[in-house]
């Protein structure tokens, strides 16, 4: 019987439009938490005390530690095994865009350029008045909170919070993405937070092959044509492996 991550190799030929989609799962063996399931931040922490713009409004010392905290875990780790064969992946096939509900930069650290951060990015901060998006990669706000150097309004960090709407052009090249690819493949991603969760849907809709790779079923494995279980930093080496021997023979 063939597969799951063989029929997903047979649809990786050089002209296939790919756009991958990930989620917290394909950085959790860099050492980044996930948000649900066992060991993930919502776990441990409330996302009304932190990830919205109310928590911001009420406790902003408090959203910046938790921030801060976080910005010094993605510092001090790395991309895996996993970000550095979707970066190979990208050499195999004719388009690969990655839509990543991540905000740690991994991907990019990992060698891909075409990637669209739909949640922001966590190593950016923006201004609450003017809007600038500065890097800030090292900036730990335990006690005193960053100010704009424009218009000395309150910076917060520069990611998506729940209520929020997601950067508009993010969102338009991520469903453009998904609407145009010839596979679309899930990764460690829950699938549950919208409207990010339409892409698969999309793609689906418009007749890409979808594939989902992820420790576990999620929402969206009913509908997709190959489930490939597991962990993303040994599964996508292995699909790299059985691209590079197919295009061998
Ligand atoms: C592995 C693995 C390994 C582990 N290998 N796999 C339509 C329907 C219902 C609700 C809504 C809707 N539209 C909007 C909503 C509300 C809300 C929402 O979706 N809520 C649902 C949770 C019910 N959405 C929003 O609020 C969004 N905004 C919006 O809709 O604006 C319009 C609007 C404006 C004004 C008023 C009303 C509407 C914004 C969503 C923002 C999400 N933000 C966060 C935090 C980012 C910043 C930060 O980092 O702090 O984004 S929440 C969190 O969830 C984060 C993630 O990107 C996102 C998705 O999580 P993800 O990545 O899937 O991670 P997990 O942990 O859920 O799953 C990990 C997976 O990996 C699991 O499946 C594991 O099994 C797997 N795994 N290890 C492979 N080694
Ligand atoms: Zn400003």
């Amino acid at each position: 019987m063939t597969s799951a991550l063989d029929k997903l190799v047979e649809r990786l030929h050089s002209n296939a439009a790919v756009a991958v989609w990930s989620g917290a799962g394909i950085s959790a063996e860099s050492g980044i938490p996930t948000f649900r399931g066992a060991g993930g931040l919502w776990k441990t922490y409330r996302a009304e005390e932190l990830a919205t713009p109310q928590a911001f409004a009420r406790d902003p010392q408090l959203v910046w530690q938790w921030y801060s905290h976080r910005r010094a875990v993605v510092n001090d780790h790395q991309p895996n095994a996993g970000h550095y064969a979707l970066a190979q992946l990208a050499e195999h096939v004719a388009e690969m865009m990655v839509i990543t509900q991540c905000v740690d930069g991994y991907h990019q650290a990992a060698g891909m350029s075409d990637v669209i951060e739909l949640h922001g990015n966590i190593l950016q901060n923006r201004c609450h008045e003017c809007g600038k998006i500065t890097d800030d990669r090292d900036g730990i706000y335990d006690d005193e909170l960053p100010r704009c150097n424009s218009c000395n309004g309150r910076l917060r960090p520069n990611v998506v919070w729940f209520g929020e709407s997601l950067p508009v052009t993010a969102l338009e090249q991520g469903m453009l993405a998904a609407a145009e690819c010839s596979v679309f493949l899930s990764i460690g991603a829950s699938a549950l937070v919208y409207p990010a969760a339409y892409m698969p849907e999309v793609a689906l809709s418009r007749g890409a092959f979808l594939a989902e790779l992820n420790l576990e079923p999620t929402a969206l494995t009913p509908h997709v044509h190959a489930f490939i279980e597991g962990p993303a930093a040994t599964r996508l080496p292995e699909l790299i492996a059985k691209l590079v021997d197919r295009c061998s023979t």
